[in-house]
């Protein structure tokens, strides 16, 4: 390699990113942020970490993620959600919230939740049920120091512009 940043990717199978949710029942919609990283070939993990059923396992997730080599932490949950917040208060690495919908309240309860944090504490909200969108922020946080991984978001991003010039053509035929 020369000069480039080692990619992390080829060092070892270490997770780079968190994905954690706070029940298993998030996993319909937390799925899709795990596709998305295994999609640009990021390592990361998966885990239940519950703000009000399991506090503790909260604060060790948060306070040893970095020192375990995670750069990024993908969280979501649903109602009162309190879960991306406290793991950002407790690590310096970046958090994105996923609001998950729940049965009522059309999610605007997961979303409001996340996304009103106070100042000094910053969580990264993506849309209600975005966690593809949370998995492909982390990929491009990724990218800021790894030209490998900011090669492949490009790469998606020329081939969602094709995709749509593609209907474009298949609209006028
Ligand atoms: C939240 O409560 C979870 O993130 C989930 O969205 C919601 C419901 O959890 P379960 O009752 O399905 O375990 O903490």
């Amino acid at each position: 390699m020369t000069g480039a940043l080692e990619s992390p990717l080829h060092s070892s199978d270490t997770p780079l990113v968190g994905v954690v949710m706070g029940s298993d029942s998030d996993w319909r919609v937390m799925s899709d942020a795990s596709q998305a990283l295994t999609d640009f070939g990021i390592p990361h993990e998966v885990e239940v970490v519950s703000a009000h059923r399991t506090p503790d396992k909260l604060m060790r997730y948060g306070r040893e993620a970095r020192a375990r080599g995670l750069r990024a932490i993908i969280a979501g949950a649903g109602g009162a959600a309190h879960l991306p917040g406290m793991l950002a208060s407790v690590t310096a690495l970046p958090v994105i919230g996923v609001p998950v919908q729940l049965a009522t309240l059309d999610g605007m309860d997961s979303l409001l939740s996340i996304v009103q944090m106070p100042a000094g504490i910053p969580v990264a909200t993506v849309s209600i049920n975005g966690a593809k969108n949370a998995g492909l922020l982390a990929a491009r946080i990724l990218g800021t120091g790894d030209p490998e991984v900011a090669d492949r978001v490009e790469a998606y991003a020329r081939d969602l512009e094709a995709q749509v010039e593609l209907k474009n053509r298949r609209l006028k035929e």
